[in-house]
């Protein structure tokens, strides 16, 4: 192992070691630093960040890790410890929309990205791992993109807020990865904190830290991996934003945000029926959110159970973005003692999480899998997950 530098050797957060001697002895030299960023569970507010309203998730204790090294030309040169494709090697000067595959899309998308932004980007060589699973709705594209943008942000001295560095991930992924999405993902991975939710006006980017832990409250959060994996570059996300846009337009109002839970009933006599019930998921999820964060500070996690079932319902009946294994996982888990339980992230698959109190975190457990058995899906994939810190360097 030569050239590892002493903070690397120096016992660090675990696998800092391994990344640096592995980046060493893939590209032949040291890495500047290690970042790393979380990805995360939504809480509650789905589908309410493009609709400049509001939402509540938490960064995760899974991580994406970057080994970042400075280059003294164009050439970048890409390796992730999962996947097996080898080093990819491109330019800056090659990268456009539509020119990357596979997960370098997503390093590739924040160069591009910040380049957009007048930035001057080095050329680098980058070594990825990350204990996000992919594709599970646990947003670990954005954990990339987030770990990513705060090397750079630090190697090229540029300064970002974590609001600048929020709007060139989403550039990088509306106009790099092609995937319409909002700012809540990036948001919880770069401004998480141990402990607590991000409750995130998605109007101003205004952020408050709401205090959120299960453990004292006796409660763990399951996260149900269905495996039914999803794409929001598919047409599912994106038509649901032009519904929600075409909801917008005709009630005359600048964002859904703007409709309140009150103004739905002559909303009904103004939508097509499709439209309308797209509208009234995105009204009751912000006012759900608003109540969720009321509860929290009052009564704590096990008083939000309803509120998460009622959003599930939601997403299932009116925005229609659920799937039978998120709904099976979702009904097995409140019929075996989860206090609430709801679909996370962008939907289509992905992932659920089960509010679950410990003394029958088992038994839940026990009743999805046979569930997911009996109803011949494939098996889940279940742990636990707490609210945890944001990006940061970490070597
Ligand atoms: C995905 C998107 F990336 C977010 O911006 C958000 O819209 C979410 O789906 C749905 O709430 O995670």
């Amino acid at each position: 192992m030569s050239a590892v530098p002493d903070s690397f050797t120096t016992p660090g957060p675990a696998g800092t070691e391994d990344l640096a001697a592995r980046f060493s002895r893939e590209f032949g030299s040291v890495p500047a630093g290690i970042w790393q960023a979380p990805g995360r569970v939504n809480l509650i507010g789905e589908h309410t960040d493009y609709n400049e309203g509001f939402v509540l998730p938490f960064a995760i204790d899974r991580t994406a890790r970057v080994a970042v090294g400075v280059r003294g030309d164009s050439t970048v040169r890409l390796l992730s410890t999962y996947g097996d494709q080898g080093v990819v090697t491109t330019s800056l000067d090659s990268l456009e929309p539509g020119s990357a595959k596979g997960w370098t899309k997503y390093p590739l998308g924040v160069m591009w990205a910040l380049r957009q932004r007048g930035i001057d980007v080095p050329g680098i060589d980058l070594l990825l791992e990350s204990s996000v699973p992919l594709g599970a709705g646990l947003s670990s594209s954005h954990a990339i993109e987030c770990a990513v943008i705060s090397a750079l942000n630090d190697l090229t001295g540029a300064g970002l807020k974590a609001e600048e560095m929020v709007l060139a991930t989403q550039l990088a992924e509306n106009d790099f990865v092609g995937a319409p999405t909002g700012i809540m993902d990036q948001s919880a991975s770069l401004r998480g904190s141990k402990g607590h939710a991000v409750f995130l006006d998605c109007r101003n980017q205004d952020v408050s830290l709401v205090p959120f832990e299960t453990e004292p409250a006796d409660l763990v959060m399951l996260v149900i991996d269905t495996k039914v994996s999803h794409s929001h570059a598919d047409g599912g996300y994106a038509s649901r934003r032009a519904s929600c846009e075409l909801g917008a337009e005709v009630l005359g109002v600048k964002a859904l945000r703007d409709v309140q839970v009150g103004d739905l009933e002559e909303a009904a006599g103004l939508l097509d029926e499709v439209t309308f019930r797209r509208v009234r998921h995105v009204v009751t999820e912000n006012d759900r959110v608003l109540q969720t964060v009321e509860y929290l500070a009052a009564d704590g996690p096990a008083s939000i159970g309803a509120l998460l079932d009622a959003s599930h319902v939601s997403m299932r009946d009116d925005f229609e973005i659920s799937c039978p294994e998120l709904d099976l996982a979702v009904d097995t888990s409140r019929a075996n003692g989860a206090i609430g339980a709801r679909m996370t992230g962008g939907g289509f698959g992905g992932a659920a999480i089960a509010l679950t109190p410990v003394n029958v975190e088992q038994k839940v457990r026990d009743a999805v899998v046979k569930a997911f058995a009996g109803a011949g899906f494939t098996a889940p994939d279940i742990f636990t997950v707490t609210p945890a810190a944001g990006a940061m360097r970490i070597a």
